[in-house]
């Protein structure tokens, strides 16, 4: 059967309505592919969530989808957020579709370079900012309280009831719950998500038991396992570039209530991680995205995950997002003269 998109295949579990429009470029149903690398590493049943696959690039379409159509059924003309790049690719091609506007205010410099081309080939009116996300944040939440215009970022409810279905799909996929789900977290808008799914899921009798979720702050934006908020947050891992996350109590609640944790990765572990994703795997995330496989392998390590365990590591967004990283942690291509003795010679042939 054709795959219908997030709000018409789980609109059992969401709040739609007889008047909320089927906004969709048939999001979700993302391949769950085992890690052999991984598993082999941990001794563990390692798979790897590829939100990638997504038609803008990352886990944002599935809470998209709905908040552009409830946006929509509220009789809006326009959207705002504010973004590190994967929301504002997704909320303005979301917007494009449901034939309305779309203003995203990012931080100067700091986009990856994928995703910044997606928000201006889909005509978002994009603002660069002298500040970072958190200030962007601000700035958007203050723009939702005084103009007509419906906030897209995570702290929209129906942002996180459409991410909730990767909860859903992890557990129909593998046939069973993963005993521990390993996600990267920024806003902490993901990792609130989809606890909120695992425990609808139960509630609903589809599953008997809990995942552990263990979530990855890189070290130098790790507010939530810092305790405090992080001023001036830096990391290689642009899309988690985040001081003083919106769903924070949230992401405690879930790493508290599962039995699981918030705790940091570096971005040395984090660009080891997606750099073995791609080479051993063949699978492209990008560097945030790594967060979950870096913060398994260290998780390992430190005996705190059971050999035999099944992991779940959400890849949230793909690796052609972020080319600059990629080219600048890959090897350079050799400059050959075109010729076949100079290429077999460097092959050893
Ligand atoms: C690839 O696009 O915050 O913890 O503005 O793009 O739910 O914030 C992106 C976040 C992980 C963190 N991986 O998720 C934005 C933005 C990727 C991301 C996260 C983001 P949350």
């Amino acid at each position: 059967m054709r795959w219908k998109g997030v709000i018409e295949e789980y609109k059992e579990y969401l709040p739609v309505t007889n008047k909320t429009p089927f906004v969709t470029f048939y999001e979700g149903n993302t391949p769950l592919i085992e890690s052999r690398h991984v598993s082999r590493l941990t001794n563990c049943k390692v798979y790897l969530k590829y939100e990638g696959a997504n038609p803008t690039g990352s886990f944002k379409d599935r809470g998209m989808c709905l908040a552009i159509a409830k946006a929509v059924e509220k009789g809006r003309q326009a959207v705002i957020c504010a973004s590190t790049g994967n929301t504002s690719a997704s909320a303005a091609a979301y917007a494009v579709r449901a034939g309305i506007d779309c203003i995203v205010i990012i931080p100067k410099g700091k986009i990856a370079l994928g995703k910044l081309s997606q928000a201006i080939m889909h005509g978002a009116k994009v603002f660069e900012v002298d500040g970072n996300f958190d200030e962007a944040l601000n700035l958007v939440r203050e723009m939702g309280e005084k103009y007509p215009v419906e906030i897209v970022n995570s702290i929209n409810p129906f942002r996180i009831e459409g991410q909730k279905t990767g909860a859903f799909e992890v557990c129909n996929q593998l046939g069973a719950v993963p005993d521990f789900h390993a996600i990267p977290v920024g806003n902490a808008g993901n990792i609130t998500a989809y606890w909120k799914g695992y425990n609808e899921y139960k509630a609903a009798g589809k599953i008997n038991s809990l995942p552990k979720m263990i979530g990855f702050q890189a070290e130098g934006a790790a507010p939530i396992v810092l305790g405090h908020l992080v001023k001036n947050p830096e990391t290689v891992a642009t899309a988690i570039r985040i001081g003083n996350p919106a769903s924070w109590k949230q992401a405690e609640a879930a790493a508290r209530d599962s039995g699981g944790s918030i705790s940091i990765v570096t971005d040395q572990e984090i660009l080891d991680a997606y750099k073995v994703i791609a080479a051993k795997e063949g699978i492209f995330c990008e560097p945030a995205s790594a967060a979950s496989v870096a913060g398994t392998l260290k998780l390992h390590k430190a005996g705190k995950i059971p050999e035999g365990s099944t992991i779940v590591c959400v890849l949230t967004g793909h690796g052609l997002k972020d080319p600059d990283t990629a080219i600048k942690q890959g090897t350079k291509p050799a400059l050959v003269p075109c010729k076949i003795t100079e290429i077999v010679k460097r092959l050893g042939y």
